[in-house]
């Protein structure tokens, strides 16, 4: 990221670029101190109060990015307003718009996160927002269709950093790393057919309080191939597209009921290790990351996803399936920083129904929150072509 001044100016040859060879100079007036406020907190980049103005992700700079594919990014924030796939309570629709509200608060005081000592705000990595994919809601696979198809887009195009010696040379060309705002879980499906076209199969580390690989019918009945495909799931589709790279991936914060012990047979089978929610109260925070790292390795591309009802309802209780006995905020924080060293390619948070959540926006602020921590460790990695991780060369 960049100074204040140097954000507004990236912004305005942004505009520039996309509308034409109209020259925009900074409007300037006598009072201008009172009205265009550049202090962290007090203005800043979108020159308005943290608590005014229009919201986006840690009140980062907004950009069109699915119309203007000259828009580059080195991390991206895009939301999946979807929820017709959920077994419960819905709202997950209104996720994107909450979690923005629940982040406004981010950087208000500059944004350096202390116990990664790095600011993921203030970095060699350019973040934007980049607005929502706009998703029906009467018709799921097409939807899912939507999601998959703008996901790629945004995935595909050259990042801003590094990517002009990203040359022939390379193999491959490297990617920015998107991090989606749902949604239900159900969405997870489409970012990973998009990731698989991308990269091919990739180690999944998913948070959750339930698994998620549910066979159809199992898990609401299978009435039609649309039904199928739900938030109950996407991991049993994916395992079965061969979107999981074999035996990395790995459940945290499992407490869910099952219709059986053979539900963790056929979790097995879709390549997924389990880590129990209790498991914390002996084996503590670092016993869950050393079982992280263990299972996935350090040099595998990964996926994040993000349930937030892996955190108990006390702490996130707007959210579509809510289980207690859950972590809290403080440790699932920790275990994300303990993360730091591996690959994230890319990152989804979901299941974030704001309806449900207090005045207090606990389920919203917990979110950002989340995700603030997976930007810090995204950011604290450097540019993925510093990871030894490329694009296949067939893109
Ligand atoms: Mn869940």
């Amino acid at each position: 990221m960049h100074s204040a001044s140097t954000l507004l100016a990236l912004g305005l040859a942004t505009a520039v670029a996309a509308h034409g060879n109209h020259q925009q100079q900074p409007i300037e007036g006598p009072l201008q101190s009172l009205w265009y406020n550049t202090l962290p907190g007090d203005g800043g980049t979108q020159a308005d109060s943290v608590f005014s103005g229009i919201s986006t992700f840690g009140r980062l700079p907004y950009q069109p990015c699915l119309g203007h594919s000259a828009i580059q990014y080195d991390i991206a924030f895009i939301g999946a307003p979807f929820d017709t796939g959920t077994s419960y309570r819905p709202g997950a629709r209104f996720g994107p718009s909450g979690i923005r509200q629940g982040s406004r608060r981010l950087n208000l005081y500059g944004g350096y996160n202390v116990p990664l000592a790095t600011n993921p705000f203030n970095s060699w990595a350019t973040v934007l927002d980049c607005g929502d994919i706009p998703v029906t809601s009467y018709d799921n696979t097409y939807a899912l269709r939507q999601i998959e198809e703008g996901h790629f887009h945004l995935l595909t195009r050259p990042p801003a950093t590094d990517a002009s010696k990203a040359g022939p040379a390379l193999a491959g060309r490297t990617l920015p790393r998107l991090i989606t705002l749902g949604g239900d879980h159900t969405i997870t499906l489409p970012l990973l057919r998009s990731i698989n076209r991308a990269y091919g199969p990739v180690t999944v580390i998913h948070f959750d309080s339930h698994l998620d690989t549910w066979r159809p019918k199992v898990f609401g009945g299978s009435p039609s191939d649309v039904a199928s495909v739900n938030h109950g799931t996407y991991f049993y589709h994916a395992s079965q597209e061969g979107l999981l790279r074999n035996d990395t991936n790995i459940h945290a914060g499992i407490r869910t009921t099952l219709s059986g012990p053979s539900d963790y047979d056929n979790d097995g089978y879709c390549g997924f290790q389990i880590v129990e929610a209790r498991e914390i109260d002996t084996i503590g925070t670092a016993g869950i990351i050393k079982k992280i790292l263990d299972r996935v390795g350090t040099t595998n591309p990964v996926y994040l996803s993000i349930d937030i009802d892996t955190l108990d309802p006390a702490f996130a209780p707007a959210t579509g399936t809510p289980e207690t006995g859950g972590w809290t905020t403080r440790e699932l924080r920790t275990i994300i920083r303990g993360l730091e060293d591996l690959n994230l390619i890319a990152a989804d948070i979901v299941e974030v129904a704001p309806a449900y959540d207090t005045n207090a926006e606990l389920t919203t602020m917990a979110a950002a929150d989340v995700l603030y921590e997976v930007m810090s460790i995204m950011v604290k990695k450097g540019p993925l072509s510093k990871s030894g991780i490329d694009a296949p060369a067939e893109l």
